[in-house]
């Protein structure tokens, strides 16, 4: 990924030569290039700024150095590519965690550093309209820090931790806080008994060394609900409480067809977009279609106040049957995001047969979304074409 960044202080950006974000970039993962917009000045002062018209207190930065620092940041890449501009402010669109994963996607970004009362309105839309640039205020959130610097810092760590290579171990990537929409649950570590220098004792609570897997996660789930309601109430509402625990996971029966349909057609559009065509089965399958594909697979449905939200089918290889195909693994476009996805993969995973040797899946060659999610779960692309034009195969081995 290329980073560009303009600031008046571009030592403000030292830190990421540091850690994890440091060494990804010596690797070369990260291309971080940081500019300074006194560089763009002529005049003999390097002014960046200017008193606001209309009157009011502050400085305005002129749109002059600005408008010549992205310009020639955008005209650095290879032919006609585009970084996408990201202004970090506090009147910008909220910086989450679905925002990192958008713009973790993205081969180029952009940011610039605003400081004062801020840029000259103008030079968004010369960004846009001239450079060609999509433009996104972003906001750390509801407090006014001095310039963009500080929030770069942030921004630039969250989108690079999700990076391929810049974290070692995906699961970690997976578990944490605001990836499924609740709060992280309490860590320990040894000693199990521990004593203050006031001498006051503190003991691990005795679950985490019952050795119970099934009570230590009952556990932490109750944890990280107890959390959020105290600290974060705000993330509590229905959906984004939804976890599988929750939800049950049942066996489709032949009444589901319709709304299988119906939920296909919603979550294949986004696979038509990705890779350029409608010529996909469940987006143009019938409700007699999927009826019958009910009949030739076992499939699971997920129901949250009655309606149907997600789904999963499986079977053995009609010609291998140590292999186990799993397929339309869908959850709705508005519940993506939570884990309910990798949820319903590990129990298609887990109905498999005993003689089963690996688990086979099939996706659009440009699917990147389910690519990702299919990596972190352990499958591996197989190289050449997959079973059907324009997709590729993945396996994974049963342990
Ligand atoms: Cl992204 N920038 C500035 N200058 N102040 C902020 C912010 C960003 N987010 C919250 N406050």
């Amino acid at each position: 990924m290329i980073l560009d960044v303009v600031s008046i202080f571009p030592e403000y950006l030292a830190p990421l030569d540091l850690s994890l974000i440091g060494k990804a970039r010596r690797e070369g993962l990260l291309d971080l290039r940081v500019h300074d917009l006194r560089d763009f000045t002529h005049d003999r002062h390097h002014s960046v700024d200017d008193s606001p018209y209309g009157g009011g207190a502050g400085m305005v930065m002129k749109p002059q150095p600005w408008a010549e620092a992205l310009a020639h940041v955008a005209a650095s890449g290879a032919h006609g590519a585009r970084p996408r501009l990201i202004v970090p402010g506090p009147g910008g669109m909220p910086f989450t965690q679905a925002l990192a994963r958008e713009l973790a996607e993205e081969p180029w970004l952009a940011f610039a550093c605003g400081r004062y009362e801020g840029i000259d309105e103008r030079v968004y839309e010369y960004a846009a309209d001239e450079l060609g640039l999509e433009v996104s205020v972003v906001s750390l959130g509801d407090y006014v820090l001095n310039g963009g610097e500080v929030a770069v810092l942030a921004m630039v760590e969250a989108v690079a931790r999700l990076l391929p290579g810049v974290i070692g171990n995906a699961e970690s990537l997976v578990e944490e806080s605001h990836e499924d929409g609740l709060l992280e649950y309490p860590v320990y570590t040894k000693p199990a008994s521990w004593e203050s220098s006031a001498g006051v004792t503190r003991a691990v609570p005795p679950v985490l060394l019952s050795g119970d897997h099934g009570a230590i996660a009952a556990w932490r789930h109750q944890q990280r609900l107890e959390r959020t309601a105290a600290r974060r109430p705000d993330l509590l509402h229905s959906a984004a409480a939804l976890t599988t625990q929750d939800l049950a996971i049942t066996a489709a029966q032949p009444s589901d067809a319709a709304e299988l349909t119906t939920l296909q057609r919603a979550c294949w559009v986004s696979e038509a977009k990705a890779n350029d065509t409608h010529d996909i089965p469940p987006l143009v399958e019938s409700v007699d279609d999927v009826a019958h594909g009910l009949l030739e697979w076992q499939t699971w449905v997920v129901r949250e106040g009655g309606r149907l939200v997600a789904s999963v089918r499986a079977r053995s290889h009609p010609d291998d049957p140590a292999t186990w195909q799993i397929g339309r693994l869908m959850v709705a476009p508005d519940l993506q995001g939570r884990g309910l996805g990798r949820a319903l993969l590990a129990h298609a995973e887990a109905q498999a047969p005993s003689g089963t040797a690996a688990y086979w899946l099939n996706t659009g060659t440009r699917s990147d979304r389910n690519l990702r999610t299919y990596r972190k779960a352990g499958y591996r692309v197989q190289p050449g074409e997959g079973a059907f034009p324009g997709t590729v195969d993945l396996l994974k081995r049963r342990r």
